[in-house]
């Protein structure tokens, strides 16, 4: 049991991710484009975002170790509504459609805009926001964008570079050192779908957010 009487028990939290992946029986629950269907705003939820290609939905099927759960593309604007997952009774992750997409139309940007302001002032459930940044290009303007947004509304982020099977060692490090010292943070986790890397180290920053 993660939770008892609704209340976080951090040894058993410690304890279960040694022993279990939380993340295991994620099930997708809807995709919606209307602040009305979402699904009852309680329990824990994190919110994946980032440019369109970052790696935000191929990060959720690594966390679940399942390949199947979200649909990933080549193609940028793969992930088209805000896509909810249940975790476990408690805990819910959010896939975004990933910003920056050149081709969806101006109406619908400007919905989603609009619904994604209404989903950050008002989820009382949301606990963090989880921001995928390409490890090649990181900190684009659209990226500070969104931490500006998390910062508006009080939702703290943390920052991802995926995509690490893509440069060497040395090549990691300085974009890792970059994003450390432009953010002023020391979190910083780096990812790669491709090689399995850094998820179990997202996992325990995620269930920071739980105690
Ligand atoms: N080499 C490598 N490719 C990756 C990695 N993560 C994702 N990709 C690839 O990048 C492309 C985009 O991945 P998605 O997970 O669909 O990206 P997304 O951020 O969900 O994109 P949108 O839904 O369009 O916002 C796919 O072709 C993935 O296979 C990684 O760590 N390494
Ligand atoms: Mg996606």
């Amino acid at each position: 049991m993660l939770f008892r009487n609704g209340i976080i028990n951090p040894t058993e939290v410690q304890t279960n991710i040694k022993m279990q992946n939380i993340f295991k029986d994620t099930v997708f629950i809807k995709g919606v484009l209307d602040i009305k269907k979402m699904p009852i705003d309680d329990g824990f939820e994190f919110v994946l975002a980032g440019r369109s290609n970052a790696g935000k939905s191929s990060a959720l099927n690594c966390l679940a170790k399942n390949k199947k759960l979200a649909r990933t593309s080549k193609t940028p604007g793969r992930t088209t509504e805000i896509n909810f997952f249940k975790v476990t009774d408690e805990i819910k992750l959010v896939d975004l459609p990933g910003y920056g997409f050149s081709k969806i139309s101006a109406d619908k940007k400007k919905n989603l805009n609009i619904l994604l302001d209404k989903y950050f002032s008002t989820r009382k459930s949301l606990r963090a926001a989880i921001i995928f940044m390409d490890i090649r290009h990181p900190l684009k303007d659209s990226d500070i964008q969104m931490m500006e947004f998390c910062k508006k509304y009080g939702v703290p982020f943390i920052s991802v570079l995926t995509k690490s099977d893509k440069l060497n060692s040395s090549a990691i490090s300085k974009s890792t050192r970059d994003v450390k010292e432009k953010l002023g943070s020391l979190s910083v986790i780096i990812t790669s779908a491709k090689n399995d890397k850094g998820f179990d180290k997202l996992t325990k920053k995620i269930l920071e957010f739980l105690k």
